[in-house]
């Protein structure tokens, strides 16, 4: 145990070391007793009823039922009104049964393969669902309401999860000390050791927009001594090491001892609502059976196993010890277990009438009031997303001011504001400004907005700068988007450690809690996120089909290729793509609302916007949608600066909206009947495009559009723009390499729209392993290669397709 602080240690001396601080009425130990008697027997049970169906059963540390249940009652106690509990599959629904108190009809259905499912989305295996649920606690006689976070097999990724549920459940609450609302985690004792997202999110906890003010941990440690099973090998001692990483007391506790146990979790819980930070139990037992209960574990461990089938079940050792000191009789404990055993009998008579599984009843995160009365969007509208003019030049002023007297800038950025301020004054805005006129507009209508990231307060590229720094006093700052109006929704913006997994995991757990709230996580360089591939592939892209639960997330992913080297060049966007959701192969129907309907149908939404404009109406799309999805968006570097990519008020304003496509509107666009060749093209490269077009004199034989959203795929305004020439030659370019970037996305979707009639001929780089060069001339050598070929009307002549 690594711990400085004085009174801390003192603490907990005086809890462990004073004599005899270990008491238990006998009512205390008769509810010990009954609450092993459920974990018991709700795992003979399913054993009994369903003998080959994995389980991920507890047998062996029953007395994880009991320690969660003291955890709660005692937090309970002590003011906690919401607790937020992950946990992998191991007791998992025990957990559910005994500890949150599902209906055990509904967990003994998930058992019965021929249930047809009533809701949308592809399902998932019994353990992982989530839930939710409000009860009285019997204990201190207080509300609580339990839920248990959804969570993929990825070990350890739902645990910076719930921990950003948890933030935005106390945030919601105006809790700031983590007095009403806390967060359990349950760790198996492998994953705990051995998985890095353990210690991510560990570290987030002294970090004040990501601490949830302390984390009461449960270790379930069925390891004894060293194994040889693959499954649970691990090369260095256990939990000792760990104990130095996670900055918190650890407290081993024989898990065959159940009054230590509860003892010990009273103290963690204590412990927890005292001082607010995070502690460890570690609960030392054993497992009874194999990984899972078709496993065999004699294979591997035919001596550990043998001597762990000569282990009285805990249940009996502390019956048998209440019934020799006479706190129950024989007859009593008998009764005991057979009143639960009737509960489950009869749970499962009524499980066998359902004929329906509800994913529905399995949420952890309840939107109330969010969809109709059926769980269904209030509407399939998309509204318009511009907003009046004066809110633009109000939100602009801001940004250009210190809103705070005395306060002194650094010069440099007394330049940044004055230009603000100048663009404010010319109608105009760059990507930094218009970023801030969708968040300003937001916050006015009453949307938290959540920026988090690495160094995201003044941006990667230096071009945010949402926290003005004194230059004068150490530490006072100021956050002009929060001066924008009296009665505003708060702006959080928060650097977040140097993590990935853990930070994208939080954000996702934050956007969890409600949807009124745009949560976005930035990346220092797109190409990070692939640390947190996990959380993108388990939670983000499947989320909603898993666990039908919404998520509106967004990713910003700074993207283009500027000669940065390999690594600062690709967010990847053929890995989003890749994992889109919508047909290829399908010819759409052109609805009314197709626009909407798409949206609604799609597990995500990329985008690659090439103006400000577009950018402030994606971003502000999102919350308007009477739904949730997660955004993807490619966003930029060079084009932060670059003097074209600006957009006027007038795209801005209301009325306007986000454009999926953006046609070309030039002198090729004037008269369609001269054009030679139609180039589609997506984010930055429209700039390289439109420079070498003017410089080559083509304006008028070339025209380009671009696609804002990528995915879903625009179907009906390709096919409009494709029509508006007929019979010109059709070209993609990309800047990316032709493995990378979008081409194999949009290429069989532009078959589809054309009816395989004409080609979509590539312009880009050439396939390539690494996502760009690391060398400068190489890099300027294929990017005028390309745009070559680009417009040379000869280039495909006589090729077939
Ligand atoms: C990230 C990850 N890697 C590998 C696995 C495969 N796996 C499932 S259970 C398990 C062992 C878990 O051991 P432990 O954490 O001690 O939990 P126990 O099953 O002993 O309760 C492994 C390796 C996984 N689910 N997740
Ligand atoms: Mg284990």
């Amino acid at each position: 145990m690594f711990i400085n602080d004085v009174e801390q240690c003192q603490w907990i001396r005086q809890k462990f070391e004073s004599p005899g601080v270990m008491q238990f009425s006998s009512e205390e130990k008769r509810t010990l007793l009954a609450r092993l008697v459920r974990s018991m027997r709700f795992e003979d049970f399913l054993a009994r009823k369903w003998s080959s169906e994995k389980r991920f059963g507890l047998e062996g540390c029953e007395v994880m039922i009991p320690a969660l249940k003291t955890i709660i009652d005692k937090s309970s106690e002590m003011g906690i009104e919401n607790v937020i509990l992950g946990m992998p599959h191991r007791g998992r629904l025990n957990v559910l049964a005994n500890v949150i108190r599902k209906d055990l009809e509904q967990i003994f259905c998930q058992f019965d393969p021929k249930l047809e499912a009533a809701d949308e989305g592809s399902g998932d295996v019994k353990y992982h669902l989530g839930m939710y649920h409000e009860r009285i606690n019997r204990v201190t006689n207080r509300n609580i309401t339990l839920s248990l976070v959804a969570n993929p097999s990825h070990l350890e990724a739902v645990d910076p999860v719930v921990q950003g549920k948890t933030k935005a459940e106390q945030f919601y609450r105006g809790d700031a000390q983590g007095k009403k609302v806390m967060s359990i985690l349950v760790h198996g004792d492998a994953a705990f050791a051995g998985q890095g997202v353990v210690y991510e999110t560990f570290h987030l906890s002294d970090l004040p927009s990501y601490t949830t003010n302390g984390t009461v941990h449960v270790v379930v440690n069925n390891q004894i001594g060293f194994t040889t099973d693959p499954r649970m090998a691990r090369s260095s001692p256990y939990p000792t090491d760990v104990a130095r990483v996670v900055n918190a007391p650890i407290f081993h506790v024989n898990a065959d001892d159940p009054e230590a146990v509860i003892y010990v979790c009273s103290v963690a819980a204590e412990w927890r609502n005292t001082f607010n930070k995070d502690v460890v139990v570690d609960l030392v037992c054993y497992r009874r059976r194999g990984h899972n209960e078709m496993d065999e574990p004699m294979f591997t461990q035919p001596l550990m196993y043998k001597q762990i089938h000569r282990q009285v079940p805990v249940l009996k050792k502390y019956a048998d010890k209440l019934i020799a000191e006479g706190t129950v009789t024989l007859q009593e404990f008998e009764e005991e277990i057979a009143k639960y055993d009737r509960i489950c009998e009869e749970a499962y008579g009524k499980s066998k009438d359902k004929k329906i599984l509800h994913i529905k009843h399995w949420l952890d995160s309840p939107w109330p009031g969010f969809f109709n009365m059926d769980g269904e969007p209030k509407s399939m509208t998309c509204p318009a997303t511009g907003v009046p003019e004066d809110t633009l030049t109000h939100i602009g002023e801001v940004a250009s001011s210190v809103p705070l007297e005395d306060f002194k800038i650094h010069v440099g950025l007394s330049r940044i504001l004055r230009g603000r301020a100048d663009m404010t004054r010319k109608r105009t805005v760059d990507w930094a400004l218009a970023e801030y006129m969708a968040f300003g507009s937001l916050l006015k209508e009453g949307i938290h907005v959540r920026l988090s990231g690495q160094d995201v307060e003044r941006g990667t590229f230096s071009h945010r700068h949402h926290v003005l720094h004194d230059q004068d006093v150490d530490r006072r700052t100021c956050v002009p988007m929060n001066h924008l109006w009296p009665d505003q929704a708060p702006y959080t913006v928060c650097n977040s450690s140097l993590s990935e997994y853990g930070v994208l995991g939080f954000e996702l757990g934050y956007a969890m809690a409600s949807p009124n709230a745009l949560v976005l996580w930035e990346a220092q360089f797109g190409d990070f996120h692939n640390t947190a591939q996990c959380i993108i592939d388990q939670f983000i892209s499947t989320g909603q089909a898993k666990w039908v639960r919404h998520n509106g997330i967004v990713l910003l992913l700074p993207h283009g290729m500027e000669g940065m080297g390999p690594e600062h060049s690709s967010a990847r966007p053929e890995r989003f793509l890749q994992m889109s959701n919508d047909d290829s192969d399908a010819y759409p129907a052109f609805t009314q609302d197709f626009e909407v309907r798409q949206l609604y149908d799609c597990n995500w939404i990329v985008v690659n916007c090439s103006t400000p404009a577009s950018y402030f109406h994606v971003l502000r799309r999102q919350i308007l949608l009477p739904f949730r999805k997660p955004l993807i968006i490619f966003t930029p570097k060079s084009l932060l600066r670059h003097p074209e990519a600006k957009s006027s008020f007038d795209q801005m304003v209301s009325g306007t909206s986000f454009q999926r496509v953006i046609p070309e509107d030039g002198a090729a666009a004037r008269a369609p009947g001269q054009v030679r060749r139609l180039i589609f093209c997506t984010g930055k490269v429209f700039y390289d495009l439109v420079k070498e077009r003017s410089s080559q004199g083509l304006d008028e034989l070339v025209a380009i559009t671009r696609l804002e959203q990528i995915s879903p795929f625009p179907f009906d305004l390709i096919k409009r723009e494709a029509e508006k020439y007929p019979g010109v030659e059709l070209v993609w370019c990309q800047e990316e390499h032709k493995n990378m970037g979008y081409y194999d996305y949009i290429s069989p979707r532009f078959m589809t729209v054309l009816g395989r009639a004409r080609p979509v001929w590539y312009v880009g780089r050439d396939p390539a392993a690494a996502p760009a060069t690391g060398n400068r001339n190489t890099h300027l050598v294929s990017l005028k290669k390309f745009l070559d070929t680009a417009f040379n009307l000869q280039a495909f002549e006589g090729k077939t397709f």
